[in-house]
Formats: C-alpha cells, structure tokens, sequence
C-alpha cells in the first residue's frame, strides 16, 4: 500500500479550446474554418454551457483539483476591449469548483490566441507581451481572492515546436527565427506575468499566489552505453525538458514546477532500444521514465505539481494501468525525496485533441458526440477510490 500526503492535490485538467466549444474569436477556430485542419473543434465538449455537470462529475469522483484555462480571445476579442459577461463566466467557474471543495488551477494561455493578436505579429510583435500582460493582469484583478496556483503558459517547447518550427499548427510561422524570437517573448511574457499576479496578491493583501508554466517532459532514454548517446541525453534534456524552465528559474519568476509527463523517446531517436507498450496515438508508455525525470528536477530545489499525466486508450483497462504505474513510480520519487503537491490526470474528460481532432480518448469521462452525454469509465471510479483514500492499494 502507498500513501501520499493528507494534503495532497487529486484532480483532473482540461483546457478551453478543447472542451468549452464555439471559441470563434482564437487563432485555432480561424485555421479550422479556413480549413487548414481536417477536424474542426465546433460544439468541442460544451463544456462552456455544461460546466457545473462536469464539476459535479469531478466532485462525484472525489477530486479536490481541477485545472482549466482561460480563453484570452473571450475575455479580449479585440485589442485592449475586455468582456465582462466572459470575465463573470470564469468567475462563476472557480465558484462552482469553490461551492464543490475543487482547488482550482489556472492556466492563462493553453496554445491559443486572440484572432487580433496573431494578425498583430503574434509573440514576434514587440508589444506582444504587453499586450498578453494587460490581459493577466485583468484575469486576475477578477479571480485572484480565490485562487492560488496559477500557470501561466500551457508547454512552451511544444507550443513553440508546432506553431513556429514546423508551422503546422497556429500561428504558423515556420522557420528557426521565428521560434527564437518567440521562444524569449514566452520567457519574458512568463516572467512578467509572474510579477504582475504576485503584485496584484500583495497590494490586495492576498495570501502570496504560486505561479508556474506547465512543463510538458520527456523522459530521454539512452539507448546504448557510451559518450555520445550519454552527451546526447544530455543535450535533449537541456534544450527539450529544461531550458525555459532554468531560464524563468533565473529571472526568480518560479514557485513549484508544473510537469506533464507522457512518454519517453529513445535516443538515438527510433533505436526502438526498450520496445514497451504503446497509446492510441502511438506514444511509447513509460512510467519507468515519470521517476527518472522527476529526480532530475531536484536540482530546482521546488515542489513539483504534476499538472497532467493520461493516455488515449478505447481499452479503459489499459487507462487504469496506466495511471496505477504512474501513480507507483511518483511514489517512488516522492520517496527519493522529491516534494509533490498534486497530481492531475489529463483529461477530465475525453476532447479535442488538436490536429488529431475528437479520435483520441483520453478521459476519465466518456463523452457521446453526438448527444453530449458523459459516462464515467470505470478506470475513473477506480482513480477515485485512490483520490479518496489518498492511497494506492
Ligand atoms: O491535449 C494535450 C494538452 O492540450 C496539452 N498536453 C498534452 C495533451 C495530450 O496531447
């Protein structure tokens, strides 16, 4: 039996474009309809209009953390005009997350933006990160007096990987340049982010925020025991897992480290050297891995929050299998030493998962298409027997 701290987050997360539906004013919606994507996101989830049945579900599960974004291009769908109906939505969500005992775990920019800011230049616009600070900044002036953790960019490298150095996803801007450039906008649009909510906590006299990115880590693993493959390790974990982060570390802008963790990739890439178990889009599963690369965050000297871990399966046992030997190997490293506040299954329920549009599944909750019905699958009823007795049995 493993036991995990009284205080401990158990939850789920989802992110705005992928579940909320009808998001016209963003940059994806505009690709979609522009055709750029074989599947468009429409209705996604409905989750904008069905959120206290889905946090009604989270509560049912026995989770105490859910994590959302918020959708910039609602609250701001022109330059410098803010939308107070859209404002007092996300305010009626934190509290019915509140009314439900769910800590709520804010992300303020998960892969999409305003239409108005991609046609502005996107990060490469000097202003852009002006521009992206007047919006923290009235996000939360309006939520901070119940909330605490905050993240403020959804998986930068990835981010910056699929809209800049491929192109393939918005704002699609192909080419080296361009994701440098971008690359120290995110940087610094994080760390002044950072400032502006630990200001606005202070001047209302607020206990103090804790503000993160949400790291998306890859376990590298060596395939062959010599000085390349061991420098090449090296430099993936450098430049992929831990750049940006030892970057906004510097700037002093860092309170817990926020991981997603999947999966592992073989280095050198495709030496298929540990042939292991694989999800629904082909990722390699490596729980093994989950512990190696959290013992490599000890350097950081900060709490980890673990703010996504899931797989795409339609074999609901193989999402329980999943989740049980991520949950061990996290054990293992909170034993080696390493201080975790929560973890966070991706996804509360099945979504739109970009490019690869409503096929993977990925949810604790199934969600029907066409009716909008959700089920709670059997692996979640297990997660929150764990979620409820803090332990793994
Ligand atoms: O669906 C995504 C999410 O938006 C960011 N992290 C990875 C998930 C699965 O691909």
């Amino acid at each position: 039996m493993l036991e995990f701290p009284k205080e401990f987050f158990w939850g789920s997360a989802i992110a705005a474009h992928q579940v909320e539906g009808g998001n016209i004013h963003n940059d994806w919606w505009d690709s979609e309809i522009k055709g750029v994507f074989k599947f468009p996101s429409g209705n996604a989830c409905r989750h904008y209009e069905l959120f206290r049945q889905d946090f009604d579900l989270a509560r049912q599960l026995n989770q105490n953390a859910l994590r959302f974004s918020i959708e910039w291009s609602r609250v701001e769908p022109r330059p410098g005009e803010f939308n107070e109906a859209e404002i007092q939505h996300y305010k009626d969500v934190v509290l019915a997350l509140r009314e439900r005992k769910i800590e709520p775990v804010i992300t303020l920019h998960h892969f999409t933006n305003p239409v108005w800011f991609n046609q502005l230049g996107g990060w490469q616009n000097k202003k852009a990160v002006d521009y992206f600070l007047g919006f923290v900044e009235k996000v939360v002036n309006a939520l901070s007096s119940d909330v605490k953790y905050w993240v403020t960019i959804n998986e930068p490298m990835i981010y910056l990987y699929f809209g800049y150095s491929l192109g393939i996803w918005p704002p699609h801007k192909k080419g080296i340049l361009n994701t440098i450039s971008s690359y120290k906008s995110l940087v610094r649009a994080h760390v002044k982010a950072y400032r502006v909510i630990h200001t606005v906590y202070k001047n209302k006299n607020l206990p103090e925020p804790k503000v993160s990115i949400a790291a998306n880590l890859r376990y590298f693993m060596p395939c062959k025991d010599d000085f390349t493959t061991r420098l090449a390790v090296h430099m993936r974990d450098r430049l992929y897992n831990f750049y940006f982060l030892e970057d906004i570390h510097k700037a002093g802008a860092l309170d817990y480290i926020g991981v997603n963790y999947y999966t592992k990739e073989d280095v050198p890439a495709k030496s298929g050297c540990a042939q292991v178990e694989k999800n629904s889009l082909g990722w390699d599963i490596y729980p093994a891995g989950f512990y190696e690369l959290l013992l490599k965050l000890k350097k950081f000297k900060l709490p980890v929050f673990i703010l996504e871990n899931g797989i795409c399966t339609v074999d609901d046992d193989q999402r329980w299998k999943y989740i049980y030997e991520h949950l061990k190997s996290l054990h293992r490293a909170m034993e080696a030493g390493i201080e975790v506040l929560g973890y966070l299954y991706w996804s509360l329920m099945d979504n739109f998962e970009w490019d690869k549009g409503f096929g993977p599944r990925f949810g604790l909750i199934d969600i029907d298409y066409n009716t909008y019905e959700r089920k709670i699958r059997e692996s979640a009823q297990k997660y929150a027997q764990v979620c409820l007795a803090g332990r793994l049995v």
